[in-house]
């Protein structure tokens, strides 16, 4: 049975994924080619310098390892710029009601992020205090779609695999949760998340209770 709920940050829980976008477009603009929301998907959940590979080799860009560094150190700023000004009212409907409850049935509450900024950015939100466990990418070496990060939170909550139920945005995220053998439920596009065993449109008017029957048979 279900112990623990494993959250994806961006795109999930707020939605900071408009600001990776628009800060990654930016810079492609920069180098001369336009990124757009398709291929903005393919970043989704991938790390900060992998999230850049994929985004030159879009743009036919080659550059050594330095200006890379130099191109992925001003996109974060950009970001944390954009992010500067997050309040709690920009928790995504629907998310603290639903994690309450999470609580009160006593599931644990985990964060799988591959953003090294998450920290900061729950604490913008003042969701800190709602975690068990927080995995982000200051903590990982091997991104999602590995399994790595939904494991890490798994072994620190001290719960299998199989007790747990990630939630995600990204395609990248739902690939790393089935990897870890837990249970995927996609946030937002169906088309999109076809490889989770649910797909919800978000957590407005989502329950436990709807949660437990999405996965009976
Ligand atoms: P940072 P998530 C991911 O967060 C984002 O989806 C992805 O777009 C971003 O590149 C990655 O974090 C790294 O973020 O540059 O802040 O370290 O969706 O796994 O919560
Ligand atoms: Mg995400």
């Amino acid at each position: 049975s279900l112990q623990a709920c494993l959250f994806d940050l961006d795109g999930v829980i707020v939605d900071t994924a408009k600001y990776h976008y628009l800060a990654w477009r930016h810079m492609a603009q920069q180098l001369g080619f336009d990124l757009s929301e398709t291929q903005n998907e393919q970043l989704k959940g991938i790390s900060r310098m992998e999230s850049l590979d994929i985004i030159l080799r879009l743009g036919g860009v080659v550059l050594d390892q330095d200006t890379k560094e130099q191109l992925a150190s001003e996109k974060n700023q950009h970001y944390l710029e954009l992010c500067a000004q997050i309040t709690p009212q920009e928790v995504l409907p629907g998310v603290l009601d639903f994690m309450n409850e999470v609580r009160r049935a006593g599931i644990k509450i985990g964060l799988g992020s591959a953003s090294k900024n998450a920290r900061l950015i729950l604490q913008h939100l003042d969701m800190l205090p709602y975690f068990d466990t927080i995995v982000d990418g200051t903590l990982i070496s091997r991104g999602k779609p590995d399994p790595q990060t939904f494991a890490l939170g798994a072994a620190d909550l001290r719960v299998p695999a199989a007790a747990c139920v990630v939630f995600e945005d990204a395609v990248a995220g739902v690939e790393a949760a089935r990897a870890a053998g837990m249970k995927a439920v996609g946030v937002g596009d169906p088309e999109v998340l076809a490889a989770a065993d649910r797909v919800i449109p978000g957590f407005k008017d989502f329950s436990l209770h709807d949660l437990m029957t999405l996965f009976q048979k």
